[in-house]
């Protein structure tokens, strides 16, 4: 009953095959892939710099290409909801003046990468160095060590870079997870990240007698585009009344003290917040020590919370998360992402995936999509055939 998805190799034989036909039977030279995500909890506190909790997904954007001796861009894009491939045209600007965004929107995504991977601002990092190369030795231990930094650099950069481009190409001033998580997604882990800090502690996530269950209501209801700006400036608000540079400095007591300075909904987007760091941070140990139990209960109280203090479910979601908790082996379930409509993620045992998909079936009122996953690699380069 789960969806079946196309494996990587599968998508590069069939990105390589359009390839050849939109340029007269060429093929391309490089061949790359990035995850989709699913977040297991820590929602809506990335901009607040606390804790999330995604893993990579074995749903990937593969991306085939060559370099051409021309300033020109072309983009070819074959998806499910279009019958025909699509296609842009547009060309880089010759002094490195700013590419702005334009139509169609879907090319905005690949503008705004190559905007800010053009100018890209460079992060603060933490590196260890260690060489095996003798300094001064004539064996190219500079080299080595720049080599080795711009390397380490590409690797911090994109999601950073890519961060912005939704920031200036898609305009939602999004949080570092989903970008985060695509590039360092580890196989066989979710990724404990401090949106402070950049620092990502893998969790291991790979027992064989777990699921991982994601459902797609298909619906996508078009408040996320008004509601996300406003729930992210209410926090910066709260912060800026508490007198902390983000909610991640805050605590329930702050929060209380302030409880006559704050408006009621600014305190409750606040609060989501500052107990929805902590429940990740907790999660993360109880996922570490395999307490499914404790961690499923921390997936519901997220989702409830999400739901009534954040106030970014709907009556899809609510209805699938209720659906799954009413079957025996499910451990929690919750929405996930920026929320108003999308996909919950539930944890549960592996023998009752049947059965819970059957259940929600039944029991939700739209048409469910579901997605047995397992968490996955992050961006990487890929073989052509
Ligand atoms: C969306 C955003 F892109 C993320 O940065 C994050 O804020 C998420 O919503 C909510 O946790 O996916």
């Amino acid at each position: 009953m789960a969806s079946s998805f196309p494996s990587v190799p599968e998508l590069v034989a069939a990105a390589v095959h359009l390839y050849g036909q939109v340029f007269g039977g060429e093929a391309p030279q490089k061949a790359v892939c990035a995850p989709g995500r699913v977040n297991l909890i820590g929602e809506h506190t990335d901009y607040n710099q606390g804790f999330v909790l995604p893993m990579a997904l074995p749903l990937v954007t593969v991306v085939v290409g060559s370099r051409t001796s021309s300033p020109g861009v072309t983009v070819v894009t074959a998806t499910e909801d279009a019958d025909e491939p699509r296609r842009v045209d547009f060309s880089l600007p010759a002094d490195g003046s700013p590419l702005p965004p334009g139509s169609p929107s879907w090319a905005n995504y690949v503008k705004g990468v190559i905007q800010h991977y053009r100018a890209p601002p460079v992060p603060g990092f933490r590196a260890v160095v260690v060489s095996s190369v003798p300094l001064g030795g004539g064996l190219s231990s500079s080299a080595s060590l720049e080599v080795a930094f711009y390397t380490f650099l590409q690797q911090l950069k994109p999601a950073v870079a890519c961060q912005k481009a939704e920031h200036t190409h898609a305009g939602v001033p999004c949080g570092i997870m989903d970008q985060f998580v695509s590039v360092f997604g580890r196989e066989g882990h979710a990724l404990l990240i401090d949106c402070r800090s950049l620092e990502a502690t893998p969790v291991p996530l790979a027992d064989p007698g777990l699921v991982i269950l994601i459902t797609n209501s298909n619906v996508k209801h078009s408040l996320s585009g008004s509601e996300y700006p406003m729930r992210r400036r209410r926090c910066e608000e709260a912060a800026s009344i508490l007198g902390k540079d983000s909610l991640r400095d805050a605590t329930m007591k702050d929060l209380e003290e302030a409880r006559d300075r704050l408006d009621d909904v600014t305190y409750r987007r606040a609060r989501h917040v500052v107990e929805e760091i902590g429940r990740t941070a907790q999660a993360a140990e109880a996922l570490k020590r395999g307490a499914y139990e404790a961690f499923g209960q921390l997936m519901v109280e997220s989702h409830n919370s999400l739901r009534d203090l954040y106030e970014v479910s709907c009556r899809e979601l609510d209805q699938l998360v209720s659906a799954a908790l009413e079957v025996e082996g499910v451990f929690g379930s919750r929405m996930t992402g920026g929320g108003f409509g999308g996909c919950t993620v539930t944890l549960l045992q592996a023998h009752a995936v049947d059965r819970t998909m059957l259940h929600i079936q039944e029991r939700y009122s739209g048409t469910p999509t579901f997605y047995v996953t397992t968490p996955s690699e992050g961006a990487r380069a890929l073989r052509l055939p």
